[in-house]
């Protein structure tokens, strides 16, 4: 799915800002959209998650629908053009309303979806646009929510009678198996862009290189009847290829590369014409392979520095904030870092604009976190497979054309050891789906939690082995000489295999400020044993080709009694603020190179 763009043949109208908004009720609890109820209601910022900005509690544990509600006029310049009302993301469901009409239903928090209202609206007249959103989450959404009572810290089933007899004093509420704030609402921006009649709907590029040349492979989808062709300008503005028809093959002589940061990320444009439609793509020329224990970027080694992450900041909650992701790239500059994954679901599309300009490279993750958390079977009591297909596809049609994404991770910590055999078929099964769907062909993996590695079947299936581990944390709390034992044992057993492993998540909640002199949990001088104590270890590892700390900042999750103001173990703060450990991480990666770090 093309981004929106503003181009001489198309136009875009904003439509963020205030609008009215109202929680449901008892009597609004199917999403059906009712216009006076709404109104009635109070004002809204779109984008933004609507947990965290008005002070009744009720917006930050709310649990079912809310409403939206604003009125619009496109101009009457627009009545010759295609119409599109585009929402980049609602989380987690979507029923859209255009006049009274439902026009729209989407499921997934995540990723965008887009409606063709040419037919539906009047240029220059009024219009009234409706969204009904629910945040619930079961054992069919993405990320996964549980159904049984059980809260994910904490337990209410304790074998107390008064604590089992209160349980009906509890509200419904939702229960991620997750741990990030469960922000919902319009997240990302809404909307309406033109296009003419007869349009380009979709444009593939991927590229190779051959000696010192460029390969563009280029494939177009338009709706009407014409010809396509096809410019590419180098950054200077210079026309370096050219050719004619909806799909081809290009060659750019002496082509410049896309490397990470603090290599050159040179982009070049793709103009694609159709009819009186333009759109100008920007892409890179790389190439990703794994290769052995290596992972190939330009066929040389790449060494992943960098984090998970989370988009998260106070105020705005999981609202889209293009001035954090702005900052958010310059502290990983700032920290030699050079990488990071989306965890734990799609990140908004400006940031992977930012990332192939900056030279940031991305694993692209699926919102599929918390896939078990049950004492059955999830694989068969679960309801997700076909979601998780739709988000699989829907992920790479959105993001296939960005350099900067060079791996696929279908999914975070599900449990693939309690159940082994339908967690093998389920994962196996969907590795194949996600690789026959990439054009690019990128590696494909999953992230998987600290379990019993000698079980798990399916890790050591994907092209890269992404493993998170919190020895010394969660487990061995606070001995890190035991810690450092068992991650030894664990990687005896990696090395083995003789495919490369990135540390995709390990680390310690740490209270900013709060020093020890003989290093304790939560201290600032914990976190940076513990991540010396380990780093030193995987450092004696080749196969080890990245390290991934969690988090790179504080976050917002569910309160519990593990979790003292959320999850405390960036190495930020939640205001971008460096703790003591990344003053250590600066150090650290500053002195190890993007490339050929193992050799
Ligand atoms: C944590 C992280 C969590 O925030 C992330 O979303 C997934 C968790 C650790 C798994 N990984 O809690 O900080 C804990 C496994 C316990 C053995």
């Amino acid at each position: 799915m093309l981004y929106p763009e503003i181009n001489k043949a198309r136009s875009i109208i904003d439509l963020g800002g205030e609008w009215n908004f109202r929680l449901s009720d008892e009597n609004h609890d199917n999403g059906e959209a009712d216009r006076a109820f709404i109104k009635a209601g109070t004002t809204m910022a779109v984008p933004a998650s609507y947990n965290d900005l008005k002070e009744d509690p009720e917006y930050r544990s709310h649990c079912g629908w809310a409403y939206y509600h604003r009125v619009f006029t496109i101009p009457g310049i627009f009545a010759t053009e295609r119409i599109v009302l585009r929402f980049d993301a609602v989380t987690h469901y979507a029923k859209v309303y255009l006049n009274g009409t439902l026009i729209a239903e989407h499921k997934g928090g995540f990723l965008p979806f887009e409606i063709d209202i040419t037919d539906k609206i009047r240029c220059g007249e009024e219009a009234e646009l409706i969204v009904a959103v629910d945040n619930r989450i079961n054992h069919s959404t993405l990320p996964m929510g549980n159904e049984e009572g059980t809260a994910f810290f904490g337990s209410d089933n304790a074998d107390v009678p008064s604590v089992a007899a209160a349980k009906k004093w509890r509200k419904p509420v939702n229960l991620p198996n997750f741990d990030f704030f469960n922000y919902a609402g319009i997240n990302r921006p809404v909307r309406i862009y033109t296009t003419p009649r007869s349009y380009i709907r979709d444009i593939t590029i991927t590229t190779d290189i051959r000696g010192s040349d460029g390969i563009v492979n280029y494939d177009t989808s338009c709706i009407g009847d014409g010809d396509v062709s096809v410019t590419i300008i180098d950054s200077e503005g210079k026309t370096v290829a050219g050719g004619k028809g909806a799909s081809g093959k290009l060659t750019i002589n002496n082509a410049k590369l896309w490397w990470p940061y603090p290599g050159d990320p040179y982009l070049y444009k793709a103009e694609v014409r159709f009819c009186d439609d333009l759109y100008i793509l920007e892409f890179g020329i790389r190439t990703v392979e794994v290769r052995g224990i290596e992972f190939l970027i330009n066929n040389k080694p790449f060494y992943f520095k960098g984090f998970g992450k989370h988009e998260d900041s106070a105020i705005h909650g999981r609202g889209f904030d293009f001035v954090l992701d702005m900052k958010d790239i310059s502290m990983i500059h700032w920290m030699g870092a050079n990488s990071f994954r989306t965890s734990h679901y799609p990140y908004a599309e400006e940031m992977y604009q930012l990332c192939d300009r900056e030279g940031i490279v991305i694993i692209d993750e699926t919102p599929a976190v918390g896939i078990g958390g049950t004492s059955e079977d999830i694989y068969s009591v679960g309801r997700f497979r076909s979601h998780h297909e739709d988000v699989i596809r829907d992920l790479i049609d959105r993001d296939k054309n960005h350099p900067s994404v060079v791996m696929w991770s279908m999914g975070n910590e599900p449990d693939v050891v309690s159940f082994p055999d339908s967690a093998y078929e389920y994962w196996h099964t969907l590795y194949s789906y996600t690789k026959a769907l990439d054009p690019a062909k990128r590696p494909v993996t999953f992230v998987c939690n600290q379990n019993n590695y000698e079980r798990d079947r399916i890790t050591r299936e994907m092209d890269v082995v992404c493993i998170n581990r919190y020895y010394g944390w969660y487990n061995l709390s606070g001995d890190l000489k035991a810690a450092e034992y068992a991650l030894n044992m664990e990687l005896d057993f990696w090395e083995k295999l003789q495919k490369p492993v990135i540390l995709t998540e390990y680390g310690a909640d740490t209270l900013p400020g709060f020093h020890l002199s003989s290093p304790e949990m939560f201290s600032e001088e914990f976190q940076v044993l513990y991540y010396d104590t380990l780093n030193k270890e995987f450092d004696k590892r080749a196969f080890m080709i990245g390290e991934h700390p969690w988090n790179f900042a504080d976050f917002n999750t569910i309160q519990g009694p593990m979790r003292a103001d959320g999850n405390r173990k960036g190495l930020l703060t939640r205001d971008r603020r460096p703790k003591m450990a990344a003053h250590y991480f600066r150090k650290r990666w500053h002195d190890i190179p993007d490339f050929g770090y193992k050799k």
